[in-house]
């Protein structure tokens, strides 16, 4: 309720910087108009050298987001050895084999260390020598190889390194040109990181999969053990998931996805290229999902059961729905009595500062600022702005595959003429709406938020609690305000699904309803307020 208006907010926020930077950063932060038409958002921009940005690289968006988290392939940094140390482990996408047979490499960071004279002679060697060294050890399925910065400048070729050691080894072997550099943000990551799943692994092995209900899980990652919760349910519903790209997956299960008769998408900003291009090639519709959230997760499984429109599926999904909200309702009526009313402020990424705002409205809470770190305008207006936005920063700088039509596989699965026959029955298939319709009037709208606009928020509106990562959270947490860290969960999770929601309840009414944040002195309050404050209780 109280506090400057959100037009204020933006033009105190606006106020410090120098003039060119200031109209730069006025395109960035937005006043929400809902229900009118989102303006256009001036995301996926470079940001200005000198602001701290919440940002990471473009290696991080390949390795570190979409390809890491593949547990049988063995991942080999090219590059000094930061890159891969700091990549270790850190994102908390988690894995365990399910087959004897199978092997986990993802507690291992292998990288060729390179050295100052690899940079003066050349890296090409090193990596040979690395994959060799990686084989005989581990003899892995597949081997993958990811270049950082100082490799694309001195212009090793990692791609004929790889195709030379495939052909010695025998397995699938392929590398990344994910330089750090490459784009304004992860975002060019996942491009690359999509383009080479999809060349070099989707496809491979034709074994039919033999169940009903065929899907993939693209975008989601299981962080937390969310991949394992999704899958839990859908199990629950009859629906059979071939592969999760990429959480807790292993490299057969990418290679065999094709089998799958739809591609439901959690993630829209790290993976619509792959949904795009398995449409194309295969001819396998996809839609939008959403399983953080009650209401996300009921819609999504209903348009699921929707899309293969079988009555014994369709009431499954309501008996599921049922089952699991009889443990739900309970836990959304006890927080709500503390959590109702409460404000939330998320900065996180490229979906989940739009996907949390799900989880915070099932408890009452309103989110009266978020924004991306490095999303695209679509995922901030919406689906039908995609043909206007097709030359931006990251475009100019990967090449978008050309990619044919299958003739062969495409006509097995008639899931085009499937498609057409759902368009015409009403089915919505594209129907992403991005954050900005779904937030309040007059809500801030912040894309690759600054360090000092974060503060100025707080500042300004001390909200109950903010989504945010590790970057800023013992900031947040200094100015007395709660920050859930919404990339790594801290060590909570998994958020998604039913059982999901549940762990997130419980965990932010603790955060907000626990009176150590009292006890922290804010840097703008002085000793007398505090004391006066303290007196008071
Ligand atoms: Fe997608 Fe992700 Fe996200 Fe993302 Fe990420 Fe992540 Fe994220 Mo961190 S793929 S865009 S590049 S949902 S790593 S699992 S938490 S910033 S909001
Ligand atoms: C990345 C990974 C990250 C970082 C999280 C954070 C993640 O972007 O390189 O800044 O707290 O989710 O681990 O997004």
């Amino acid at each position: 309720g109280s506090g400057p208006s959100a037009e204020e907010t933006r033009e105190q926020m606006l106020e410090i910087y120098p003039k060119k930077t200031r109209r730069k950063r006025a395109k960035q932060m937005l006043v929400n108009k809902t229900p009118e038409t989102p303006e256009a958002i001036g995301a996926n921009s470079r940001t200005v050298p000198g602001i701290i940005t919440q940002r990471g690289c473009s290696y991080a968006g390949c390795k570190g987001v979409v390809i890491g988290p593949i547990y049988d392939i063995l991942h080999i940094t090219h590059g000094p050895i930061g890159c891969g140390w700091y990549s270790w482990l850190s994102r908390r996408n988690m894995s365990k084999i399910r087959h004897p047979e199978e092997t986990n490499y993802l507690q291992y960071s292998m990288s060729t260390d390179m050295q100052e004279d690899h940079i003066v002679f050349g890296g090409e060697k090193q990596l040979k020598q690395a994959i060799q060294e990686a084989y005989d050890e581990f003899k892995p399925k597949a081997i993958s190889v990811y270049a950082t910065c100082p490799v694309g400048l001195i212009g090793d070729d990692i791609h004929s390194v790889c195709r030379e050691m495939k052909e010695k080894l025998g397995i699938n072997i392929f590398g990344f040109s994910c330089e750090g550099y490459k784009g304004v943000s992860q975002s060019a990551g996942h491009h690359i990181a999509n383009n080479g799943v999809f060349k070099n692994m989707i496809g491979l092995d034709d074994t039919p999969v033999e169940a009903k209900y065929k899907i993939n899980v693209l975008g989601e990652y299981n962080i937390g053990g969310d991949a394992w919760e999704i899958d839990r349910i859908l199990r629950l519903c009859g629906i059979h998931i071939i592969g999760t790209l990429s959480g807790g997956v292993s490299y057969d299960e990418i290679c065999n996805c094709h089998q799958a008769d739809l591609n439901v998408v959690m993630c829209h900003r790290s993976i619509n290229y792959m949904a795009e291009m398995m449409e194309t090639k295969f001819g396998m519709p996809w839609f939008k999902v959403n399983f953080i959230g009650i209401e996300g997760t009921k819609k999504s499984l209903r348009k699921i059961a929707q899309y293969f429109d079988e009555k014994e599926l369709t009431d499954r999904v309501e008996e599921v729905i049922a089952m699991e909200m009889a443990d739900v309702r309970p836990v959304i009526e006890d927080v709500r009595q503390r959590t109702e009313g409460k404000k939330a402020a998320l900065f996180v990424g490229g979906s989940r500062a739009h996907h949390y705002q799900d989880l915070f409205s099932d408890m009452g809470m309103t989110t009266i600022a978020a924004g991306y770190e490095f999303a695209h305008r679509d995922d901030y207006e919406g689906r039908d702005v995609l043909p206007s936005i097709k030359i931006d920063a990251d475009s100019r700088n990967i090449e978008e595959l050309h990619i044919e039509a299958d003739p062969e596989r495409f006509n097995l699965r008639k899931t085009k003429e499937r498609k057409v026959a759902l368009e015409e029955s009403g089915f919505e298939f594209s129907d992403y709406e991005g954050m900005m319709r779904q937030m309040a009037k007059d809500t801030l709208v912040i894309d690759d938020i600054s360090a000092h606009e974060l503060e100025k928020l707080i500042e300004l509106h001390k909200p109950d609690v903010i989504g945010s990562g590790i970057k800023d959270k013992y900031v947040i947490e200094k100015m007395g305000i709660p920050c859930k860290q919404l990339h790594s969960y801290d060590y909570g999770g998994p958020y998604a699904g039913f059982k999901g929601a549940i762990n997130f309840f419980k965990e932010i009414d603790r955060m907000i309803s626990t009176k150590v944040w009292k006890l922290t002195r804010a840097p703008w309050k002085d000793d007398s307020e505090e004391q006066s404050a303290a007196a008071a209780e």
